[in-house]
């Protein structure tokens, strides 16, 4: 066989991985397993990815401990103990690390490396990475565990350079403590990070006022200590548990309701929304099996969410202010938060409406709504949410066959053969990418899923002799139909202001980006499929030793 050429100024891998957070990890860790030579490369100063960035104060997952943990390593599963139900960011952090040092995983990691342009070699049929640190590197395989959050998003907002005081977003959060003792603090937004962050600062600010645009619905948590009766049980029976999750549709152990709300009683359905209350967090979202299809019973479950925030709050006007109207409850991300809604009882709390007067400026010493009200600030923290699922890999923007770049192929909106691979762009795998379950399930299993694809589809490569892989045009245009017409089936086609639908990026195109038919069911079906004889592929066969 013909030697290859190997230029000294590059540094040769099997594969690439870009990103260390949880999917960047579960990759190294499984490639390596099967003997592929990997280098993971990481913008951030450790491993983590979303767990290193989100150190926001409350920043905390919102599925179980048990569950959203590693099912590759039983004894991991069983020695790593978990405090409480929901663990907190620096628990999962500290975990990660964990994984990290258990199983000798730094030494395939590149921190403090972020890759700056991917290309696909087509001559060698090999990746080529440029990164900020100056180095090249050339890969077999682009395994790209970027993220689906990862972009943080701050709206571009006149005078934010003139502001004289400190400003943050959630994720992007400094390493050191902010200080907002005695402040007067901001904050933009009402998602799942303000709702988590806002209940903590108020304890501490001097005054916090949150400028919320959109009412979202936020559950309580109903987080606790781990009991050790449920951490006993669930180390006794991982595997069941561990199946139960990859056969569900979310990727979790959540019982679901399978009865429509309209099978049920008026009595019946309010008991059901009152133990899904009681269980806690996303656990709504399960109450009725068409929550999210049918226009009456998911405003059976909105206005059921209404009355409580009427209950909680005492303000008249502020509780009619963040009940949410015209929005189908759970078509915007539920939050899922402890005490956000009595929080605005404190003193020190205002609510701020700016769907009415927008924010038209920041100035040196705060915000200025229109009209021209302003308000004082020595911290604005934006809440404000992320360029979500194709952020990251726009950022990269990896050049594919023919010189075709992904944001040119994704101009209209992110197009995938089963959130995977990409035509055009062969042996790039994207894990949780768009068009697979990845946001609406539990990132985990949706990691280990992909993750175990990807590793059988490289093994089956190199059994074969085969050099490159890619999807047809054609499976991938079935694909992302199919993705869409998932959705037109959902109350989410309605609702497209949200960034399921790239909604919050100016310019990005409105296109449903995640696949709601669910982890387990047609989708593991068809992921198997799509394995099995590599059904919706091209396969070339090796022009060149690699
Ligand atoms: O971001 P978001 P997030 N002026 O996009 C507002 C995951 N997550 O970081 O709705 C005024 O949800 C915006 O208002 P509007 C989870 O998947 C999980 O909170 O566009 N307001 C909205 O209120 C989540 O969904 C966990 O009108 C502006 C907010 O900012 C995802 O991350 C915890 C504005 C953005 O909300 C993102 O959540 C945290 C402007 N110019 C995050 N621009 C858990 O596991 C934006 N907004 C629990």
């Amino acid at each position: 066989m013909q030697e290859e050429f190997r230029d000294d100024a590059v540094q040769y891998f099997d594969a690439i991985v870009v990103g260390a957070g949880l999917a960047g990890i579960c990759a190294v860790y499984k490639l390596r397993e099967m003997g592929v030579s990997v280098r993971a490369l990481e913008a951030g100063g450790g491993v983590g990815g979303t767990w290193y960035h989100n150190r926001y104060p409350g920043a905390r997952c919102d599925i179980e401990s048990l569950d959203y943990s590693y099912s590759f390593s039983n004894e991991l599963q069983q020695e790593w103990h978990w405090s409480e139900r929901y663990a907190g960011q620096p628990e999962i952090l500290r975990y990660i690390n964990h994984v990290a040092d258990r199983f000798d995983l730094r030494k395939d990691i590149q921190l403090n490396t972020r890759v700056t342009q991917a290309r696909f070699d087509e001559t060698r049929e090999r990746w080529v990475f440029s990164t900020d640190t100056g180095e090249t590197f050339s890969a077999k395989y682009a395994v790209m565990a970027t993220g689906v959050l990862s972009v943080a998003q701050v709206p571009s907002m006149k005078g934010l350079e003139d502001f004289k005081g400190e400003w943050f977003h959630t994720g992007d959060w400094p390493r050191q403590e902010v200080q907002v003792q005695g402040k007067r603090v901001g904050v933009i937004g009402t998602g799942s990070s303000a709702t988590q962050l806002i209940p903590l600062v108020a304890k501490n600010a001097g005054h916090l006022y949150v400028f919320q645009r959109t009412p979202n619905y936020t559950m309580p948590a109903q987080n606790h200590s781990m009991k050790p009766e449920v951490e006993k049980e669930w180390k006794a029976n991982y595997p069941e548990r561990r199946k139960f999750a990859w056969a569900s549709g979310f990727g979790h152990n959540q019982v679901s309701n399978h009865l429509s709300g309209k099978e049920m009683s008026p009595d019946e359905r309010l008991a059901e929304l009152e133990n899904r209350w009681q269980l806690g967090g996303l656990y709504m979202m399960r109450a009725f099996k068409d929550i999210l299809i049918d226009p009456e019973v998911n405003e059976a479950a909105a206005e059921f969410v209404r009355d409580k925030i009427r209950s909680t709050v005492h303000d008249k006007a502020t509780a009619e202010a963040l009940a949410p109207r015209n929005l189908y409850i759970g078509t915007k991300r539920l939050c899922s938060g402890t005490n956000y809604y009595e929080t605005f009882n404190r003193e020190n709390v205002s609510l701020v409406n700016v769907q009415e007067k927008p924010i038209d400026c920041v100035t040196a010493h705060g915000l200025r709504l229109a009209g021209g009200k302003e308000y004082e600030l020595d911290i604005l923290i934006f809440a404000t949410g992320f360029d979500a699922m194709t952020g990251a890999m726009n950022k990269i923007n990896p050049v594919g066959r023919n010189g075709l770049p992904l944001r040119q192929a994704w101009a209209a909106g992110p197009r995938t053969y089963l959130g995977l691979c990409v035509a055009g762009f062969p042996n790039m795998f994207v894990i949780t990418g768009p068009g697979s379950p990845s946001v609406f399930s539990n990132m985990v299993t949706s990691i280990e899923q992909h993750v175990e694809w990807i590793a059988n589809c490289i093994s089956h490569m190199r059994s074969q002799g085969l050099s490159a892989i890619e999807p047809t045009a054609q499976a991938q245009d079935e694909w992302t139909d199919h993705v869409t017409d998932a959705a037109s089936k959902t109350l989410y086609a309605q609702s497209r202001n949200s960034w399921f639908h790239g909604a919050n990026i100016p310019g990005k195109p409105v296109v449903f980006m995640p696949y709601v038919g669910g982890v387990g069911n047609y989708y593991r079906k068809i992921t198997q499929v799509a394995e099995s004889g590599y059904v919706g592929f091209n396969l070339s066969t090796a022009r060149m030793p690699s």
